[in-house]
């Protein structure tokens, strides 16, 4: 496992000839993964919209005039539901994404952490990802049984100033140590297609692949462009580049499930087959992912059975904390 990787390597990694570099990720892969398996989560918008963050991808920035439909925190019950139908569709994790700037004390909290604990005695992973969090908040969630915490560095630190400018590069490091304080595992990835070059693709992968330990997930997302963000005239990202960034993630980043997240609706099952190929073993599954949408859960059945994949158990991805 390295932890130092630069950026003249990572270069190079991305530029392989295409095929050349799909078989060295997909034999990475091999090595340390049943190459069949894929994990599936399924995303639940526990609060929805009127986030005061100004993330220029995003539909739930209070500030942006976006059509979505703001909710208040959702109930203990509701989650319940749908975790339980997501177990029943094929779902080993369900990622709970709140529209806030940070987590505060108070009894929205208290809820979450019995939502973590209910759909965790469900036998699922539960992961949250809330904002920013102090260490105490971290082992509140841990003691509440949070299997994962989903906070994403989104680009390279350069460019991050340019897409947010609400909270630091910085202050996403400082929360992601709080959650690794905790014992907790990492999720942690970006978003391509938001206007970066490929210099700040790499650096971003530094950083990703120099976290000791590496994220145990990393989701690469592509931009889901919004009407009303400052990014709606964004162009859509070719598969070719999602795939190369994949197949890099995976090289660098050898024991980390690699999700092909947001951005998967409209990508024909070749696509995403390249991307599987490429050494992605994750996605998200459900009609919508938090505001936008995703492959229905017919499309996806179609998916892994025409694929042959199958999605993983509970933890089984699980080979401690180091
Ligand atoms: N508010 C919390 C935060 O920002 O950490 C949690 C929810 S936020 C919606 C989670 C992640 O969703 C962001 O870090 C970003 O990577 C991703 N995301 C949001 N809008 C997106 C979009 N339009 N396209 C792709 N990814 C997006
Ligand atoms: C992640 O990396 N992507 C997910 C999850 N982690 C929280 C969110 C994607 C959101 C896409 C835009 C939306 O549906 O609002
Ligand atoms: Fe808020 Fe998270 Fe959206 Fe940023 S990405 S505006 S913090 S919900």
């Amino acid at each position: 496992m390295r932890y130092d990787w630069n950026l003249r390597e990572i270069n190079e990694i991305y530029h392989l000839p295409l095929l050349e570099l799909i078989y060295k990720a997909s034999t990475v892969h091999r090595q340390n993964f049943s190459a069949g398996k894929v994990q599936v989560s399924r995303l639940i918008s526990i609060k929805t919209g009127g986030c005061p963050e100004d993330c220029s991808y995003c539909p739930q920035a209070a500030r942006y005039q976006t059509d979505i439909e703001k909710n208040a925190l959702m109930n203990v019950d509701e989650v319940v539901s749908i975790a339980k139908e997501a177990k029943a569709q094929g779902s080993s994790r369900v990622c709970l994404g709140a529209a806030w700037r940070e987590v505060k004390d108070d009894s929205d909290f208290d809820r979450v952490l019995t939502m973590v604990k209910e759909v965790t005695s469900m036998d699922m992973e539960v992961c949250c990802t809330l904002g920013m969090l102090s260490e105490t908040q971290a082992q509140k969630l841990k003691d509440a049984g949070l299997y994962a915490y989903n906070h994403n560095i989104d680009t390279s630190e350069d460019n991050y100033k340019k897409i947010i400018t609400t909270r630091s590069y910085d202050d996403r490091m400082d929360t992601l140590h709080n959650v690794r304080k905790a014992k907790l595992t990492v999720c942690c990835g970006g978003i391509i297609g938001l206007g970066e070059n490929e210099e700040d693709r790499f650096q971003m992968l530094r950083s990703l692949s120099s976290m000791n330990p590496h994220p145990e997930s990393v989701p690469i997302n592509t931009l889901v462009a919004i009407k009303g963000t400052p990014l709606e005239q964004q162009k859509p990202v070719p598969i070719w580049e999602l795939v190369r960034m994949i197949a890099t993630a995976r090289i660098l980043m050898p024991k980390s499930v690699i999700r092909l997240s947001a951005g998967r609706e409209g990508r024909s099952m070749s696509d995403q087959a390249l991307c599987f190929m490429a050494g992605a073993n994750s996605i998200f599954a459900g009609n919508k992912l938090l505001t936008t949408p995703n492959p229905s859960i017919d499309e996806d059945q179609i998916l892994f059975s025409t694929l042959g994949l199958t999605p993983t158990e509970s933890f089984e991805n699980y080979h401690g904390l180091s």
